[in-house]
């Protein structure tokens, strides 16, 4: 449970980060089971069994990959767990402001010892234009701790205020090495904004601890030139209110059979409701029992 000077700090600065969230146990089967897909590689599933829905690499640089695998709670229990984890939940809710939840998907970012690449800068909603309203909050969960050196994620204060700067954003592409993450340049902040300083921080998150993002906060994350991998999830959230919008386009629209505007609470089992009136409905007595 959040407190009101959790909440408040949240909606000043788009993000905020919770320690010893989840215990060094849970941080454990999720590393085991995690491994497990890396190792599988993204050739190696089997079809018609379990599986994410891609396994790839983002950067676009083959010598400084960084693997995004998409939807590995429908491949590993263990991440099947965490999605409905009561205490993300019920953090979720309470940031949203909203009473009902779906899974909108979740991507695991893994930017490999020495040469993981970079994330580039972006804001999350503008790259999701099949549902409306935007989804506005997500969980990040490291499984290595996430440091400067590795290629933690940095954000801008208040930037989730500014509205939708993607295109600005995507003038900074080469801002890709942990000296020059910072330098964002050319964009003035709206007059009427709370924060109108544009301040790249850099946030560490540590094993146990969660971090929470505004789904227009700016972020990205540098190449990691450390001994230690950086491996880490996001999941990010639907609230009750949300509907589809067929014209746009987004690597879950294939699992979506529904006509324009339907709310996206119909759109079945790859969406699994995670919160109703406020309350987590926690983890499935089917998956109780399970380890990796
Ligand atoms: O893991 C990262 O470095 C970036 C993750 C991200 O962009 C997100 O969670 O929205």
């Amino acid at each position: 449970m959040l407190d009101q000077q959790q909440i408040d700090g949240f909606d000043r600065d788009g993000f905020l980060t919770i320690s010893n969230l989840l215990s060094a146990d849970e941080v454990a089967e999720l590393s085991d089971a995690l491994d497990k897909v890396l190792a599988t590689g993204p050739d190696g599933f089997v079809e018609g069994e379990p599986q994410p829905v891609s396994f790839r690499s983002l950067s676009g640089d083959e010598k400084h990959p960084v693997w995004q695998i998409v939807n590995i709670w429908e491949a590993m229990p263990a991440f099947e767990k965490l999605i409905y984890h009561p205490a993300i939940v019920e953090g979720i809710s309470q940031l949203a402001g909203q009473q009902d939840l779906m899974v909108w998907h979740d991507q695991i970012q893994y930017k490999p010892a020495q040469y993981g690449g970079s994330t580039h800068w972006h804001q999350d909603a503008p790259l999701w234009p099949i549902i409306k309203p935007m989804t506005p909050v997500s969980a990040w969960i490291p499984f290595d701790d996430a440091t400067e050196e590795n290629g933690c994620m940095w954000m801008v204060p208040g930037s989730h205020k500014w509205g939708n700067q993607i295109e600005f954003l995507r003038t900074q592409g080469d801002l890709s090495l942990l000296d020059n993450f910072k330098d964002l340049q050319g964009f003035e902040p709206p007059a009427d904004a709370e924060i109108r300083t544009i301040e790249a921080q850099p946030r560490p998150v540590l094993c146990g601890e969660v971090s929470f993002h505004h789904s227009l906060t700016w972020h990205g994350s540098p190449f990691n030139q450390s001994q230690w991998p950086r491996r880490a999830i996001a999941i990010h959230y639907m609230t009750g209110e949300a509907r589809f919008d067929a014209g746009g386009n987004h690597i879950m629209k294939q699992f979506v059979d529904l006509p324009d505007n339907a709310p996206m609470a119909e759109a079945g089992a790859h969406f699994p409701t995670v919160c109703r009136d406020r309350k987590p409905l926690g983890v499935p007595e089917r998956l109780r029992a399970t380890s990796t």
